[in-house]
């Protein structure tokens, strides 16, 4: 039996174990491959784990209770998930160059939790403590917990705003960032759209925050963390960046020197699942003057860590250690870029004027159409995307004037450099052919659109074509 035989051999009883109790259950995680196999997955956070990667998820390390840290848990008999939860640790810091890894937290928002509060913790709980003349806060009076409390919900938190393609966990009122901090946003230069490092600066001399985070979920550009290393110095402040879109490109090597976040800043936070590509998770690299406060993130904000997820970590973070990591991080970039010369060839209107990371923002106002619009026809028509705000959107956050690209997903499926200019043609003749339907009142709407069957069904066959060029898990039966 070829080794793909028999992974889909062995795919085929373990689904038939599942069948035999929960059948609804079998049959939505047999539909979701075919249906990942069948789209063409241009949503910028996404990505296909490898199969090691998705079988390590799949085991009893999913059974074992471990809060607390490598060699000081709450519970006994944790010496294997010690031995993942280190040698995930290992290759995070080594890939990364980081004097620390954290790789508990459970996704992204709990990474920018965690870290938030063990900046808290190390800025101003222990300066508290010392002041107060007690080890730890079980040791504070009444007084003096009221007067901490009360320090911590002065802080102050100096974030990318939205629309210029900050994430909510930046400190936007929804999110509990935007709760727990007084928070302020930087934007993107009017004109260029590209971040405004005076502007920046201006704004967190006159601001103080105590935590400047950099990152992004929908920026196009590459940051200058130098730059940004600098500016929170000037001010005294601790330098966050939140790499989760981009940690692929950082450990891939396309992102070195000033534009490489972890030589510059003191805590960085990230998911693992992203352009990373491994399990749905969260992870932090600090510095060694922050390890003690992240470290404390269970009990500080965690409950147990997922030691299956850890080990999957450790899977991905290995993988993402070879030189054939370092090829498709490149080969992500080198994509975006070829769809963003795709679109711009076709007249399309970019955020930024184009890309040199891994997405591309199209606004969709030349097309006569709303983001939400946009996203539904595409969708439609075989390409799987999702609305997103630009600077100054006159749409707002839910139906948008813009519409994310990404390539991580379909440069692992080894999409190259033509078909996204295939891909580009596409998503143009797709809007072209796409109206805004008229409301009942007989306005012009934000959601509903009509798409002519022409255009739908040749944008349809030409991605069953390119699909059909770059198998998902080629072998794989099930
Ligand atoms: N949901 C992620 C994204 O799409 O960018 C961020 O949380």
């Amino acid at each position: 039996m070829s080794d793909l035989e028999s992974i889909s051999s062995a795919y085929q009883t373990l689904f038939s174990m599942i069948e035999a109790v929960e059948p609804r259950v079998a049959a939505a995680t047999r539909q979701e491959l075919t249906d990942q196999r069948n789209s063409l997955k241009l949503i910028a956070s996404e990505n296909y784990a490898s199969l090691p990667v998705l079988a390590t998820m799949g085991t009893w390390m999913s059974d074992k209770y471990a809060e607390g840290t490598v060699g000081h848990r709450f519970y006994a008999g944790c010496q294997n998930v010690d031995t993942v939860e280190s040698v995930a640790a290992e290759h995070a810091r080594e890939l990364f160059g980081a004097e620390y890894a954290y790789v508990q937290p459970h996704s992204g928002i709990d990474a920018n939790l965690t870290a938030y509060w063990a900046i808290l913790a190390h800025k101003i709980e222990s300066p508290a403590l010392a002041e107060f003349g007690v080890k730890g806060v079980a040791d504070l009076s009444e007084a003096d917990w009221e007067n901490l409390r009360r320090r911590f919900g002065e802080q102050r938190l100096l974030g990318m705003s939205l629309d210029a393609g900050g994430h909510l966990t930046h400190g936007f009122r929804p999110n509990v960032s935007g709760k727990m901090f007084h928070q302020r946003s930087y934007g993107t230069n009017p004109e260029t759209q590209l971040l405004d490092y005076d502007a920046l600066a201006a704004q967190a001399r006159e601001f103080k925050p105590l935590v400047i985070v950099a990152g992004y979920s929908a920026y196009p550009r590459r940051v200058n963390f130098a730059k940004m290393r600098e500016i929170a110095d000037e001010v005294g402040a601790v330098l966050m960046v939140d790499m989760a879109h981009f940690a692929g490109l950082v450990a891939g090597k396309v992102f070195t020197g000033d534009e490489d976040p972890v030589p510059h800043a003191d805590v960085v936070t990230t998911t693992t699942h992203k352009s990373l590509r491994g399990p749905r998770g969260g992870m932090i690299l600090a510095t060694g003057e922050y390890a003690p406060s992240v470290d404390r993130g269970c009990p500080l904000v965690l409950g147990g860590p997922l030691a299956n997820v850890m080990a999957a970590k450790a899977v991905a973070l290995a993988e993402a250690r070879t030189s054939a990591f370092q090829t498709y991080a490149q080969n992500v970039a080198d994509n975006a870029k070829a769809l963003a010369e795709g679109l711009l060839n076709r007249d399309a209107t970019l955020v930024t004027g184009g890309t040199d990371n891994h997405l591309v923002l199209l606004d969709v106002r030349n097309f006569g159409l709303t983001g939400r619009q946009a996203e539904s026809a595409l969708l439609d028509a075989g390409i799987v995307t999702n609305r997103n705000a630009v600077p100054n959107d006159p749409n707002g956050a839910w139906y948008t004037t813009g519409v994310r690209l990404g390539t991580p997903a379909l440069t692992s499926r080894g999409f190259t450099t033509s078909d996204m200019d295939a891909v580009a043609d596409m998503i143009v003749s797709v809007l072209k052919a796409t109206t805004p339907a008229t409301t009942a009142a007989g306005k012009p709407g934000k959601a509903k659109y009509d798409l002519t069957d022409d255009a739908r069904d040749a944008s349809q066959a030409e991605a069953q074509r390119l699909l059909d060029l770059h198998p998902l898990y080629p072998g794989l039966e099930l």
